[in-house]
């Protein structure tokens, strides 16, 4: 696209933006503003339990990663930290991890730990992590995830995400209350753990890896956790975490009605955990649970800053960071959508019992085309007016395929 066409369909958007009672300025800089971290395994093909297919050019290691991370933020200017996951990322030397970060502009964002695996540790986890019945295994898992607060605060970074694959396969294999119980005991140690300006991130998932209980299935057994831990404990949504149809942008506004919304993991699904590209399924829902982002912060139900976001998606069958650039851009494109929508208006369709005004504010913003918008965001933040087709004239692939290897493989998956 010319930078001319741009300019011309920057000026159509900013009358149609006028006339909607919406400075192009303002929208920009809030646009700018929003950025996503991506975490560390994000940057190698992803595949499914019945194979995987390499792209060639992976990052072999943590400093690959961040240079990968580094260059979607020049091209995006959409990201600027990114998630470890320990141990699959352990940072061999803090410092010089640190610094190169640093010198690319990225800093770090919450940290995983990861007890849903053994890696050679003393006792397997094959029985549950945090809600296992044997004691030392979960004073293990309390242990690692301590350790992983630790990595962090080297870091920088300011939270600790959990994500947990407890939970049974078999009627009766497991004791529901008691499971719940030693977790929650379990995750008051590691909330006592924590530096007090750090957060608690608690991921939910309704099945698999166990497709009979899982210990934390829903944001309601999330937040009852959180609530006997402290302020600093939220729910984190991951989109995908969700059985099909579920209401995602209400239990968002649930959460924010009770400052309870710590943060989002950004995918798409179908099905389940699909860990598609986000708003590659379902835009319309991601820009809902947006709009309700924007009224939950503008009503003062939750501050805005006290959220986190980041991506978690798997690219099977795509070049990863084609993959990221698309989420990046379809995130950015819901956001500026739900920041154009007449709230004021809309509340008044509320009150009234304006069933059809209500879609109709809600589509009005909907299916205005923000895609200039979005561009000139990244233009003015210093990126690429169009980063897929850059990353492909450029031959950004070839060329790190060239440098580390056509059979080369993210690290720590
Ligand atoms: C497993 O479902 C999962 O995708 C969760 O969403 C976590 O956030 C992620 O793995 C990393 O542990
Ligand atoms: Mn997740
Ligand atoms: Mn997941």
């Amino acid at each position: 696209m010319s930078t001319d066409f741009h300019q011309r369909s920057l000026s159509l958007l900013s009358e149609q933006l006028a006339e909607m009672g919406k400075s192009t300025a303002e929208l920009i800089s809030q646009i700018s503003a929003f950025q996503i971290a991506v975490p560390s395994w994000a940057l190698g093909a992803g595949g499914t339990r019945f194979g995987r297919f390499s792209i060639g050019g992976e990052p072999r290691n943590l400093e690959e990663k961040l240079e990968d991370i580094g260059l979607l933020a020049k091209l995006t200017k959409r990201t600027d930290a990114v998630s470890l996951h320990i141990p699959w990322d352990i940072p061999k030397d803090t410092q010089a991890i640190k610094e190169k970060a640093s010198s690319l502009g990225i800093s770090f964002d919450a940290m995983n730990s990861n007890t849903f695996q053994d890696y050679g540790q003393a006792l397997t986890y094959k029985m549950g992590s945090l809600s296992n019945a044997d004691a030392a295994t979960r004073k293990q898992a309390v242990e690692h995830n301590l350790q992983v607060i630790e990595i962090g605060k080297s870091l920088g970074s300011k939270g600790l995400t959990v994500w947990l694959a407890d939970g049974s396969n078999f009627p009766g294999q497991a004791h529901f209350r008691k499971a719940l119980e030693w977790t929650t005991d379990s995750l008051k140690e590691i909330y006592g753990g924590m530096p007090g300006d750090w957060k608690l991130l608690l991921e939910y998932k309704p099945y698999e890896p166990n497709f009979y209980h899982t210990v934390i299935p829903d944001w309601g057994t999330s937040s009852l956790i959180c609530r006997q831990l402290g302020d600093r404990a939220k729910v984190l949504v991951d989109l995908g975490h969700h059985l099909p149809n579920t209401n995602i942008e209400q239990i968002v506004a649930t959460l924010m009605h009770q400052n309870l919304l710590a943060g989002f993991h950004f995918n798409d699904s179908k099905y389940g955990d699909d860990d598609l590209s986000t708003g590659s399924i379902k835009p319309y829902q991601l820009f809902l649970i947006f709009c309700e982002l924007i009224g939950g912060a503008a009503d003062g139900a939750q501050n805005w800053n006290s959220i986190s976001w980041m991506i978690d998606a798997s690219h099977n069958t795509k070049d990863p960071l084609e993959d990221l650039i698309q989420a990046l851009e379809a995130i950015s494109q819901a956001y500026a959508k739900a920041l154009l929508v007449d709230r004021e208006k809309l509340t008044h369709c509320q009150l009234s019992g304006d069933t059809v005004g209500a879609q109709a504010v809600l589509q009005e913003a909907f299916l205005t085309d923000v895609r200039a918008l979005v561009r000139e965001a990244r233009i003015q933040s210093g990126g690429e007016p169009n980063p897929l087709a850059f990353y492909r004239r450029e031959k950004i692939r070839e060329k790190l395929i060239a440098q580390r290897g056509k059979n080369a493989q993210a690290s720590g998956l």
